[in-house]
């Protein structure tokens, strides 16, 4: 049975192709969630891809993961460098995670620098755009075959 993958988009992600294209580029999340269900299918990976504006929301669907996802891929954008309860939420779902930002957030700004999620990642990809997701996608197959 193909492996289950939710894929997670925290806030002002729906704002992707209009919003800073100098720094996330022009692609839209749509083009991003066309490029994940690609990787998926040749990847024989189910794909659940969701993007919210709201902490708890995300939250509420990472507990869900746990019964109902193999592992997890998080761009969790602001809430990366806010956020001890998506933490705690990733911590307890006992899943590959695997966290990605479009951008480099090392060579942003000083608050963007730490992220809440890294402890609790398998891997964390950062700054190759919408190419980090589809690495994602590759290594999280791998870790669950
Ligand atoms: C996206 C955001 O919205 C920011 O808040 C993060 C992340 C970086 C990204 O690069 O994908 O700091």
């Amino acid at each position: 049975m193909a492996k289950r993958i939710l894929i997670l988009n925290g806030p002002n992600l729906n704002l992707l192709g209009t919003r800073e294209k100098s720094i996330y580029g022009g692609e839209t999340l749509a083009d991003i969630e066309a490029l994940c269900r690609t990787r998926c299918e040749a990847l024989d990976l189910a794909c659940d891809f969701r993007q919210s504006n709201h902490e708890g929301e995300l939250v509420d669907w990472i507990q869900s993961a746990r019964k109902t996802a193999d592992g997890i891929v998080i761009n969790p954008a602001a809430y990366s460098h806010t956020s001890v309860a998506i933490h705690d939420a990733l911590r307890a779902a006992e899943k590959p995670v695997i966290e990605v930002h479009l951008s480099n957030i090392h060579q942003r700004e000083p608050f963007r620098h730490h992220s809440y999620v890294s402890s609790v990642a398998t891997g964390v990809i950062c700054g190759l755009g919408p190419k980090g997701y589809t690495m994602a996608l590759e290594a999280i197959a791998d870790i669950l075959n």
